[in-house]
């Protein structure tokens, strides 16, 4: 563990962050929750009694058969091996389609997906029922059962949100792994899981070029003996390999496929999902989601905290490769009955003004991203953004990383006119959904800050000792009691579940964040505390990457740490020992760059490669990385280094610095 939240780019500036912005009169009059009364009310109603609170909730849902108890509590009465909504069933892919298509949403869009070369697409809620079940037919064909694992390695178009209600329609449990990610991520991901299939597409278009989904695939699936069928969807017809016997193409299947497939009756505590997340240790880590606890909190999060209203077309530019895909493009708004916008390509192309240009033609209400892209966008200049009225908007939002005052202002100024309310989500794939983030019509915001906690949830700063830390001081964030849409498990490794989430302060979550708490009771974000990095609002382990690299035939030793990043929030920086015989350059650096993004993705390219003789190492052997992350931030080395086996090194990598 290392100090909180050194380097965090954002720290300074929201120590001194002051300012306060009231919901306007406008906004609050529609909201569902139009009060701060209200808000703290119906919190401490959800704190005091929380089964009444969620079982509430949950009847906002269609269930099969009731449950028998709405929570059974988890060690200590924390969420580790806390079980919701007891002998409840339920099928997660009919609360987000049948419910509606059945009902008054038939002709209403479900999803409004633009594609990256400007072709549109609708699909009301009727379409997308019809879709869904026959593509839940060409599973069943293939063989797949409930509680079959089932890769999807998609770009973002319908037909991946088609493929994940699919799965969740028969119960199949969907390993969804980024499109950006090589082709080693997938096999890592695919035999982690064992999983019998894998949906994919030929190629996807990316800033005017194309990638080639079904060939990396491909190249993945010769080290993947347990896929026995691969489904195809042609989007842009570049033509494939098809393997014979292994490969399917989805049109075809489709038009062979039954119309009507009954949604299988789940079981509250069933699988929906895995995904794969990085951590300290190891390997990226599937973890398990469920599916009654899941469906009820990404219900009511995508409800109070995005205000969800009947002729919202709302608006989240994640793609479904990552957790917020998964619960706030797809789950969250679709068992609301929303218009979800959907976007293939990238946010500035063919011109930096893409992104305003959909919420424009599409009259986008509600607008979620990153805090990445909102730092590119004032980089790229408002002259994009002035060309647009964005007069559809509502709310903004923004999840993945703690996002800078400078930047929610400009996000508040620029995009949402001063007009919005901005709700800054705090959250992890762990998690599952939405736990602290204000409610828009009713709490105030704080440039920086993702305020209070969202009902149910108590969050706690805390020492390392596990003690409570008081307001206004760094410490720990921890979560106390339980959630309903918390994963159950890390696939495969209860043990690993157990340590990297309930040993580090016993009795409660540990997100492995650091935050503080203001007087106001809002909470303040400062960045992961553990060897986490995120960039660009992905999450990677810094193990991962070293990984990658000592993999590299001339690379001997290697450690990474993250710099502050203007753009990305963090920067990767490699340290590198070369094994013997072989000499630093500029070529090899590039070299050992690529390597790592053909190894795992470009996402992970490390920014530096830095050339050492030796890495700082204590008298036990474990590499210094505090010291290399002051060295890699460009900061005075600080702190005792008395336990460094070399004192040369530092002298030597400082002289190596670019
Ligand atoms: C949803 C998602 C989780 C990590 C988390 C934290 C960071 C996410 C944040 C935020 C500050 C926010 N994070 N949202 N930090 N403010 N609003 O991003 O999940 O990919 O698992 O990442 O992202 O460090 O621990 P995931």
């Amino acid at each position: 563990m290392t100090a909180i939240a050194e380097g965090t780019a954002n720290l300074d500036s929201s120590l001194r962050e002051n300012r306060v912005f009231e919901p306007s009169q406008e906004f609050r009059a529609k909201a569902h929750i139009s009060s701060l009364e209200q808000y703290e009310q119906m919190y401490r109603r959800s704190i005091e009694k929380p089964e009444e609170f969620w079982a509430e909730a949950a009847s906002e849902l269609e269930w099969f058969a009731p449950w028998t108890r709405v929570l059974e509590p988890g060690r200590d009465g924390s969420g580790f091996g806390a079980k919701w909504f007891t002998g409840g069933k339920l099928n997660l892919s009919h609360n987000c389609v049948d419910r509606h298509a059945t009902g008054s949403r038939r002709d209403k869009v479900a999803l409004l997906w633009e594609g990256e070369p400007g072709d549109v697409r609708k699909l009301t809620y009727a379409d997308l029922h019809a879709e869904v079940q026959r593509f839940a037919n060409v599973l069943k064909g293939l063989g797949i059962h409930k509680g079959d694992r089932v890769a999807i390695y998609m770009g973002m178009c319908p037909e991946l949100a088609i493929a994940l209600l699919a799965c969740a329609r028969i119960g199949a449990v969907h390993s969804v792994i980024f499109g950006g990610f090589a082709a080693h991520a997938i096999v890592d991901r695919v035999n982690d899981s064992s999983c019998v299939a894998l949906i994919t597409q030929d190629t996807s278009y990316r800033r005017g070029s194309e990638i080639h989904l079904k060939k990396i695939a491909d190249e993945a699936l010769e080290q993947c003996p347990t896929i026995k069928n691969v489904v195809v969807y042609r989007r842009t017809g570049t033509p494939v390999q098809m393997k014979p016997g292994r490969d399917v193409w989805w049109d075809e299947s489709m038009l062979a496929a039954e119309k009507e497939c009954p949604a299988e009756w789940m079981d509250a505590e069933d699988p929906l999902y895995l995904l794969y997340t990085s951590g300290t240790t190891g390997k990226p880590k599937g973890l398990l989601h469920t599916t009654g606890g899941y469906a009820v909190q990404t219900y009511l999060t995508s409800k109070y905290v995005f205000d969800l209203h009947e002729e919202d077309v709302y608006w989240c530019t994640a793609d479904i490769g990552w957790v917020t895909g998964h619960s706030y493009v797809v789950y969250g708004p679709l068992q609301n009955g929303a218009t979800v916008m959907m976007y293939e390509g990238a946010p500035n192309w063919p011109e930096c003004d893409r992104f305003w240009k959909i919420v424009d033609a599409h009259k986008v209400s509600i607008f979620y991203t990153a805090p990445t892209a909102i730092r590119a966008f004032t980089k790229w200049g408002v002259e994009h953004v002035r060309k647009h009225s964005l007069a559809s908007l509502r709310l903004l939002g923004t999840v993945g990383e703690p996002i800078n005052p400078e930047a929610w202002m400009w996000f508040h100024r620029e995009i949402g006119k001063e007009r919005c309310p901005i709700v800054d989500t705090y959250w992890q794939t762990e998690t599952g959904a939405i736990m602290i983030a204000p409610i828009p019509g009713a709490v105030p915001t704080k440039p920086g800050s993702a305020t209070r906690p969202f009902f149910g949830i108590v969050p706690e700063i805390v020492s390392k000792e596990g003690q409570p830390i008081t307001d206004g001081k760094g410490g720990l964030l921890v979560f106390r009691t339980s959630w309903p849409s918390l994963a159950r498990a890390v696939y495969g490794n209860p043990e690993r579940y157990e340590q990297a989430y309930w040993v580090e302060v016993p009795g409660s979550y540990f997100t492995g964040d650091g935050a503080r708490r203001d007087a106001d009771g809002y909470y303040w974000l400062m960045g992961r505390v553990d060897d986490v990095l995120n960039v660009s609002g992905h999450r990677l382990g810094t193990m991962e990457v070293e990984s990658a690299l000592v993999a590299h035939a001339k690379v001997a030793e290697a450690a990474v740490v993250g710099r502050p990043d203007d753009l990305k929030g963090q920067a990767i920086c490699a340290f590198v020992t070369l094994e013997e015989g072989h000499i630093a350059s500029d070529e090899l650096k590039q070299e050992i760059r690529q390597w790592v993004a053909k190894e795992i993705g470009a996402l992970a390219r490390p920014d530096d490669v830095r050339f050492t003789e030796a890495l700082p190492k204590t008298r036990s052997g474990k590499i210094m990385r505090r010291l290399l992350r002051e060295l890699a931030s460009g900061g005075e080395i600080k702190g005792d280094t008395t336990t460094l086996e070399d004192f040369t090194v530092i002298a030597k990598l400082r002289e190596n610095e670019e």
